[in-house]
């Protein structure tokens, strides 16, 4: 029986991916690499210096920038992106995910938070969501990054659940491989040919309800 939701956070709970690319696209443009819609949905759940290594690697750039200085490319992103974080507001919450959340609740299921985001804290709390979230997974104790199932596997022990007592959402691939591996029941909201492997797939947030998990599963 499903006992508890282990969320991503950006393109899920609010679309900072759209505030993530836009920050890395300024990086990219800087250094000469070239920006395409593959590398922009590649990047989605990725940690901040794999993206960076995505990036360069693009270009063929790998090489050309010492650890110090790609370290200081990173910080230059995040600067970048918690500019537009600073502009966020409950409105950025995408549609349906409160009411979701309240359902969550009301049913007594649990719910903790699997991002690969330093800044997720800092999110959640711009969208007044920090309540809802007793249980945050810190991604500075990981070892290995999405698509490795150790943040969903320790989303899951964070509220006390087995697995397979999980619901994983999340809008990207590597996540959903993620899920997949972590043994739980993975919900791939977005573009369904990107997210074939996701148990559950959704268009958009506003048809994630409990009514349509249910009619999903099995
Ligand atoms: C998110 C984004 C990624 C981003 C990563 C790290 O993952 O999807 O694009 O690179 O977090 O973010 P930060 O640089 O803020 O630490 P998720 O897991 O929330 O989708
Ligand atoms: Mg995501």
């Amino acid at each position: 029986d499903i006992k508890g939701f282990v969320f991503d956070l950006d393109g899920v709970i609010t679309d900072t991916s759209v505030f993530h690319s836009q920050a890395w696209h300024q990086v990219a443009d800087k250094v000469g690499a070239p920006w395409s819609q593959e590398l922009e949905d590649g990047l989605k759940g990725i940690s901040r210096m794999d993206s960076l290594e995505m990036i360069l690697k693009a270009g063929n750039l790998s090489d050309k920038y010492t650890e110090d200085e790609k370290v200081d490319l990173a910080t230059e992103k995040n600067t970048n992106y918690l500019k537009l974080v600073d502009q966020m507001t409950p409105a950025n919450i995408l549609p349906g995910i409160k009411k979701f959340l309240d359902d969550l609740k009301a049913h007594n299921y649990l719910i903790s938070l699997a991002s690969a985001s330093k800044n997720a804290p800092k999110v959640l709390s711009k969208l007044q969501l920090t309540d809802y979230f007793p249980q945050i997974v810190d991604p500075q104790s990981l070892t290995k990054g999405k698509p490795d199932p150790e943040i969903y596997l320790k989303g899951a022990e964070l509220i006390n659940l087995k697995p397979e007592q999980c619901i994983g959402v999340e809008d990207a691939a590597a996540g959903v491989e993620a899920i997949n591996a972590a043994n739980e029941t993975s919900i791939g909201i977005g573009d369904p040919k990107i997210l074939a492997a996701a148990d559950i797939k959704f268009n958009d947030t506003g048809e994630m309800t409990l009514d349509h998990i249910k009619s999903q599963m099995n």
